[in-house]
């Protein structure tokens, strides 16, 4: 196997490795080690099934069933499915899942079927966000946890005519929301990184709301400056995995057409 850069802050393509068969434990660690290192990595597999998508999933961890993607189902239930004709575009900055107690630590999302131009995914490195802040900033972050809920994203539906009074009312019943430090250390570099986003982060708890507001809004707008992140213009096959402990991402909603993803998302690591 070899590893070409492809970002200055994130972002590497692996060749000449195989993931649809038996990965030898050797093989793994290096595709392990590369994921940290570069947090976005490409392999381009396009004959990898489903089965093997999974396989290799579990390979780095325990894999879950999304919370709120459709699925393939019928003993694929953990291989989510992304349709843009079904209006599953993920085009707001997030990192994955925030609202849970454990969100997952990577995800493995497989290009299927692309529209003729555009649709590409952008990533930044929550990292390299960090360590670019000011040493005042940093001491002023230290410590304070914000508040990220799944039904942020209903009361943005809401807001745009895609969802009724009374789903949201429900998406706030559902309560699935938690607290997050909103600097958090990454468990296998021990690096920090900001770990706020705009699809999810409702607030920093205990601030008043004018200035959570307001550090949230600098944060975000910060994070996503050009020199933390990559670009991926997707060919189909391209399978992308992202450590989704250091790492924010979107999709360019820029494109006619359908573009359609499978994805498997890892929430327990093998390797931590
Ligand atoms: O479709 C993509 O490129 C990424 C989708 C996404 O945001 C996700 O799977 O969480």
């Amino acid at each position: 196997m070899h590893v070409t850069r492809l970002g200055g802050a994130l972002g590497a393509e692996l060749h000449d490795v195989e993931l649809s068969g038996d990965i030898d434990p050797a093989t793994l660690d290096a595709v392990h080690d590369a994921l940290i290192e570069h947090k976005v990595l490409v392999v381009h597999a396009p004959d990898l099934t489903p089965e093997q998508h999974m396989a290799f999933g579990r390979r780095l961890g325990e894999i879950e069933i999304h919370t709120f993607f459709p699925n393939l189902g019928d003993g694929f239930e953990h291989v989510s499915v992304l349709d843009s004709d079904h209006g599953n575009t993920a085009s707001m900055w997030h990192t994955d899942e925030t609202f849970l107690p454990h969100p997952p630590m990577g995800t493995l999302t497989h290009a299927k079927i692309l529209p003729d131009y555009g649709g590409d995914t952008l990533f930044a490195s929550t990292s390299a966000a960090y360590e670019a802040l000011s040493a005042n900033m940093k001491r002023y972050l230290e410590g304070l946890n914000a508040l990220h809920d799944l039904s942020r994203t209903t009361e943005l539906r809401l807001r745009f005519g895609g969802a009724t009074p009374q789903q949201y009312g429900e998406a706030i019943a559902a309560d699935r929301r938690f607290e997050h430090p909103v600097v958090r250390v990454h468990p296998v570099t021990g690096a920090k990184g900001l770990f706020v986003n705009p699809t999810y982060t409702r607030h920093i708890v205990g601030l008043p709301p004018e200035e959570s507001d307001h550090v949230l809004a600098f944060l975000l707008r910060h994070s996503v400056k050009e020199q933390f992140t990559f670009r991926h213009r997707w060919r189909v096959g391209d399978l992308l995995m992202w450590d989704n402990r250091s790492t924010m991402h979107m999709v360019l909603n820029d494109f006619p057409g359908r573009r359609l993803m499978y994805r498997v998302s890892v929430v327990g690591s093998n390797h931590d």
